[in-house]
């Protein structure tokens, strides 16, 4: 996989199914992961070719929940993010979807309670012998790009030594979220920080943290290329030089999930962080999407 100087739209849980990839890909993102996927969840999943969507589903066995859908157009770009505390079991999810994708990514930076307590996400970033032992299973038995996501640690020096090892274990690039783990999202994200693993590394750093506008791209000096979360979920079109307004990427988004029939939670979850940034969830608009029941009700809102 190619980073230099690409765009990418980092993991968002709820966020990132396919229709919301294809839209900031629609805008110029170049690279586009998907949520994270629990390595336990998607082991229990089908493959399924959807002739009807043109899509490939993989489907939970003994229900119809589409854990993950991904599509032809997207193969070359799409990033399978996997949340794992185990070498064989993250392997097993991986051959899953492995000719499906082009790059497989492990969580590293989740600090959520769910996580930690099953040792994935940062749980991971204290365990260095686990983190090579998952990727070199995964080098060993794919020929996908094996990616990884990190958090910053306590100090530079840590970092910097962390990613080194986790490089050594033979991934193809690694993100950098430029905040620790106790940080809060509204806390700064430490461009300098990242700065160093990047100084550090000979692989691509990809960096990540409060890119909101366009030039905030250009603005992260060194790193091989810059995902973006929220400033893409607000507004999708901040992958392109010119920005659309949020009200017409919020239809357009709509009209996404329609046609690749999205999980309605999924499309709700994503529009109502759409309509609290720039509007209100008190007005009418809010109060109606969470009061849909299904997609063609969203649609008529
Ligand atoms: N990070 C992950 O590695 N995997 C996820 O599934 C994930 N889900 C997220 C969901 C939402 C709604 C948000 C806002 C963030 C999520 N993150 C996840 C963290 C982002 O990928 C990113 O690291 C973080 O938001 C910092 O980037 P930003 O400053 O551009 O928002």
């Amino acid at each position: 996989m190619e980073y230099k100087n690409k765009h990418v739209l980092a993991p968002m849980v709820r966020v990132g199914t396919l229709p919301f990839r294809l839209l900031a890909a629609q805008y110029g993102a170049d690279i586009t992961y998907g949520e994270e996927i629990i390595d336990h969840k998607m082991i229990k999943c089908d493959r399924h070719i959807n002739e009807y969507l043109g899509t490939t589903d993989f489907v939970e066995r003994g229900t119809e929940n589409v854990v993950f859908r991904t599509c032809p157009e997207e193969r070359n770009r799409v990033v399978f993010q996997m949340g794992t505390s185990n070498a064989v079991r993250a392997l097993t999810a991986a051959q899953l979807v492995s000719k499906d994708v082009a790059a497989i990514d492990i969580n590293m930076g989740c600090p959520k309670s769910f996580s930690i307590s099953g040792g994935m996400g940062a749980a991971l970033l204290s365990k260095p012998e686990l983190i090579h032992d998952i990727i070199t299973t995964l080098k060993r038995n794919l020929d996908n790009t094996i990616t990884c996501k990190i958090r910053l640690l306590k100090s530079s020096e840590d970092t910097v030594e962390l990613a080194r090892r986790i490089e050594k274990a033979g991934v193809s690039a690694l993100a950098v979220h430029g905040r620790r783990v106790p940080d809060r999202p509204r806390d700064p994200a430490k461009w300098d920080e990242i700065a160093d693993v990047v100084a550090a590394l000979s692989i691509p750093v990809i960096a990540n943290g409060d890119v909101f506008e366009y030039e905030d791209f250009e603005r992260i000096k060194g790193a091989t290329c810059v995902m973006v979360a929220r400033g893409a979920l607000w507004n999708a079109s901040i992958f392109s030089p010119s920005k659309s307004s949020w009200e017409d990427v919020k239809r357009e988004y709509v009209r996404q999930c329609i046609l690749w029939d999205n999980d309605v939670k999924s499309t709700k979850h994503t529009l109502k962080e759409m309509i609290a940034h720039y509007s209100s969830l008190e007005l009418a608009e809010g109060k109606a999407v969470i009061k849909s029941a299904n997609t063609e009700n969203v649609a008529m809102v």
